[in-house]
């Protein structure tokens, strides 16, 4: 199992799966999400269309066409309210969704990026913690996937998870 950190536009990175900090809709936005759509090209908004939205914390996947990824897991992370409305288990919802779900369909390899940690303001420190410990608790249950990427895109959120990887 190798978990490595990486920084570096989530959109060139070829594994089976990368993960998509989408909003409820699923038809695409700004951040890590409008970079994903722009890159995989319209038929993955098509396939959106289909899914019917996507609750917090819940997961969906789709192909990835143009990306150089296989898959494209797509998750509703928290808006950040505080601290009070259950952010903290609803953001490490998604981490054990996304990766479950990589998990049953066989894949090898995934790339996260830090959700809700931009245009939804989940503080950084809190997030990178949350994510970490969760992926430290679900890989002792993994046996398809053996690569995980935590994809960072600032130099606030590298020296977060270089400090505490
Ligand atoms: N590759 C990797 N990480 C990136 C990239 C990229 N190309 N671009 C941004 N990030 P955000 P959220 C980082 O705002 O907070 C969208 O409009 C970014 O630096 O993309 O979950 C959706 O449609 C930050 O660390 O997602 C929703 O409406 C992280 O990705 C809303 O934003 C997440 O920032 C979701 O907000």
């Amino acid at each position: 199992m190798k978990i490595s950190i990486e920084k570096s536009d989530i959109t060139q990175l070829e594994v089976d799966a990368i993960v998509n900090a989408a909003n409820e809709s699923l038809l695409g936005g700004g951040g890590v999400d409008g970079a994903i759509h722009r890159v995989a090209g319209p038929e993955l908004l098509q396939e959106c269309r289909k899914l019917n939205g996507c609750t917090t914390g819940e997961v969906k996947i789709t192909k990835a066409y143009q990306l150089k990824a296989k898959h494209v897991i797509h998750t509703l992370g928290p808006i950040w309210k505080g601290g009070n409305y259950n952010e903290k288990q609803l953001l490490q919802n998604c981490y054990e969704n996304c990766i479950r779900l990589a998990e049953k369909m066989k894949l090898e390899s995934i790339a996260f990026p830090n959700i809700s940690t931009g245009i939804y303001g989940f503080p950084k420190k809190e997030a990178a913690e949350i994510a970490i410990r969760t992926i430290q608790e679900e890989v002792k249950h993994l046996k398809s996937i053996h690569k995980i990427i935590f994809c960072v895109f600032d130099d606030e959120n590298l020296s977060i998870y270089k400090k505490m990887l």
